[in-house]
């Protein structure tokens, strides 16, 4: 079964989303295999965030995402890592439509208070990074 990484900001958490937002991802039907609260590192966050070193916005990337706690989840369903990612909206929330998370809640693409995979081999690696196998729940 396909799992996936979703991870809610800390502007979600601050802002008292988390409750909203797993109640969307488990009325779909996902799984949640793994959940926890952490605040990542900027080890961490430089890792996660690999991908967009030497980009404009990276500094202030892992800035925000070290700046408080987070909620971090592996997700488990079928076609789950683009479902996600289609609940979640686009990067952008101003081009993100009503009824996605970023359109519900979220205003700036710098605080679109959700993380999800964006294909299978980042899912691999970014529940690697967060998650030991042995905090990964069988049902
Ligand atoms: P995420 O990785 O957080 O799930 O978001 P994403 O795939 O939709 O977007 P991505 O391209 O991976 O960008 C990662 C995060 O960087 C911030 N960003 N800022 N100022 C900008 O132009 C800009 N572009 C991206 C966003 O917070 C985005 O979620
Ligand atoms: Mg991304």
């Amino acid at each position: 079964m396909e799992r996936t990484f979703a991870m809610i900001k800390p502007e979600g958490v601050a802002r008292g989303l988390v409750g909203a937002i797993i109640q969307r991802i488990e009325r779909k039907g996902y799984r949640i295999v793994a959940l926890k609260m952490l605040r990542l590192t900027p080890e961490m966050a430089a890792r996660h965030y690999a991908e967009h070193q030497g980009k404009p916005f990276y500094g202030a990337l892992v800035d925000h995402i070290t700046s408080g706690p987070v909620v971090a989840m592996v997700l488990e369903g079928p076609g789950v890592i683009a479902g996600l990612r289609r609940m979640m909206g686009p990067t952008n929330p101003q081009d993100a439509p009503p009824g996605t998370i970023r359109g519900d809640f979220a205003l700036e693409v710098g605080q679109n208070v959700i993380h999800g995979s964006d294909s299978p081999a980042s899912a691999e690696r970014e529940i690697a990074l967060f998650f030991s196998p042995a905090e990964l729940t069988d049902k």
